[in-house]
């Protein structure tokens, strides 16, 4: 019954088991102890506690086996506790942990930049600063193009996301629960119209063309192009509601900044290291990127995050202008190199098109059969439905909601997300068994055709 001998990784025995309620007593327990001493305003989507996790599965203290369709938010797309990325780590973590790059250097920091440069879009020099999270890093490029250009202002978009420090708070477009409470924000930040098709007002046909000329329009009107530092953008929007951009929308977008000296920032924290089938979601329309923002899938869940852009760009700054103590730390080295090494071998690009090849056809199919689904959007292995009010596009949370208690139930984790909060998305572990991955979409469906049978979900 239990998997408490078990080994993590993708060893794990991978298969969906459900032993106890979801959550089970064990985790229960631990929900006590947690509430009286973490703080309240850290959330939880599910309350399982997890004791070990590999390939396509969470096992967690009651012995439930869990279809893991989350990746704990885009970061282990090479699977949990990875052999490359288990090797690395113990090889390092037994000859040093931290010395601070910024006081001895080591070879593993340099090793994750030569990888970046290889593997961001672009042939041109490339330099990268390493830091922790993906806020960071999305921090660290604006103060790189602002040094860079001697400009200040900053372009972000409706549907946003970019962080919770005070200047990534303020490129975040959600209030609740992101921002609420917790201003005043970062000055010369200015929002812009996101080429969202699903809701563009006159259809998804024009989204592309004319989202464009609305933005330039208004930053040449209300920011004037000269004062502009960088535009930051996700290349599919993820907390936003896994938004595609129309297509010609980013390539449109970035020749408007070379023509005006603006960098080009793509944040590619979720999107990133094969999620989407390609290395970097930018490739998908051949853009190239100024600037980089990568975290979450580059060290297989050990935090790391880089800048990684032109080496004019980042030649600007001054000496130690970037840093941090623990920016790059030799562990999260070590499992950055092992995770860029297993999307290698085992080809994770191509296992990230082939999940978007199996989960998009099965999803459009539910949309055809139920009202709810009001879009199936999304490219390799970030794929998400939107849920609106049947014949509406009118977004549905509450709907949302119960269709992922409903699967968290049956033993799926999956997320939600969206400014609406009514977008359900999955973001698989690229290295997920076939079997489990249909075996979750089943839950999926069957969760959403019970929708608006009462009592069933
Ligand atoms: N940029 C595009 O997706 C993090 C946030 C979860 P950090 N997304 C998950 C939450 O509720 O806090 C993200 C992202 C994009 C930046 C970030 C920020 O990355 O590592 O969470 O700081």
């Amino acid at each position: 019954m239990t998997t408490a001998l078990a080994p993590g990784g993708p060893t794990l025995a991978q298969r969906r088991l459900l032993v106890t309620e979801i959550p089970g007593p064990r985790s229960r327990a631990l929900l006590e102890r947690r509430e009286a001493v973490v703080a309240p305003g850290v959330g939880t989507v599910l309350p399982v506690f997890v004791e070990r996790a590999g390939g396509g599965v969470l096992v967690d203290v009651d012995g439930n086996s869990l279809i893991d369709l989350g990746s704990g938010i885009a970061v282990v797309g090479v699977g949990n506790a990875a052999p490359h990325v288990v090797e690395g780590v113990r090889e390092q973590v037994e000859r040093f942990t931290h010395t601070c790059f910024m006081v001895t250097p080591y070879e593993g920091y340099v090793a994750v930049c030569e990888e970046l440069a290889r593997l961001t879009p672009g042939s041109h020099a490339k330099r990268s600063a390493l830091f922790n999270t993906g806020s960071e890093a999305v921090e660290n490029a604006v103060k790189i193009a602002r040094a860079h250009t001697g400009r200040q202002a900053v372009i972000a978009f409706d549907h946003a996301y970019h962080g919770r420090t005070n200047l990534t708070m303020a490129l975040t477009a959600k209030n609740m629960p992101y921002k609420h409470g917790f201003g005043p924000f970062a000055p010369e930040v200015y929002r812009m119209p996101m080429a969202y098709p699903y809701r563009w007002p006159t259809g998804p046909e024009q989204c592309g063309p004319e989202a464009l000329a609305a933005v330039t329009g208004a930053i040449d009107a209300q920011v004037g192009a000269g004062n502009v530092a960088c535009v930051v953008i996700e290349p599919i929007q993820g907390e936003g509601g896994f938004v595609v951009p129309a297509p010609g929308f980013l390539s449109g977008l970035a020749e408007y900044c070379r023509r005006n000296g603006i960098v080009f920032v793509a944040d590619e924290v979720q999107t990133g290291f094969a999620r989407t089938g390609d290395w970097f979601a930018c490739e998908h329309e051949g853009v190239v990127p100024d600037l980089v923002t990568t975290a979450k899938g580059i060290a297989g869940g050990l935090p790391l995050a880089a800048v990684t852009g032109r080496a004019e760009i980042m030649d600007a700054v001054h000496k130690s202008g970037l840093g941090g103590t623990y920016g790059g730390n030799p562990l999260a080295c070590a499992a950055a190199l092992g995770a860029i090494r297993t999307i290698e071998e085992q080809d994770l690009c191509a296992a990230a098109r082939r999940i978007g090849a199996t989960m998009l056809p099965r999803l459009r199919a539910l949309q055809d059969r139920c009202p709810a689904v009001g879009d199936v959007r999304g490219r390799g292995a970030m794929v998400a439905i939107e849920l609106v009010q049947p014949g509406t596009t009118t977004p549905d949370p509450a709907a949302t909601a119960a269709v992922a208690a409903a699967c968290h139930r049956a033993g799926v984790v999956v997320l939600t997300c969206g400014t609406y909060g009514n977008v359900l998305r999955f973001l698989p572990p690229l290295v997920i068994p076939d079997h489990l991955l249909d075996e979750g979409l089943m839950v999926v469906e069957q969760a959403v055709v019970a929708l608006g049978r009462p009592g069933l979900t």
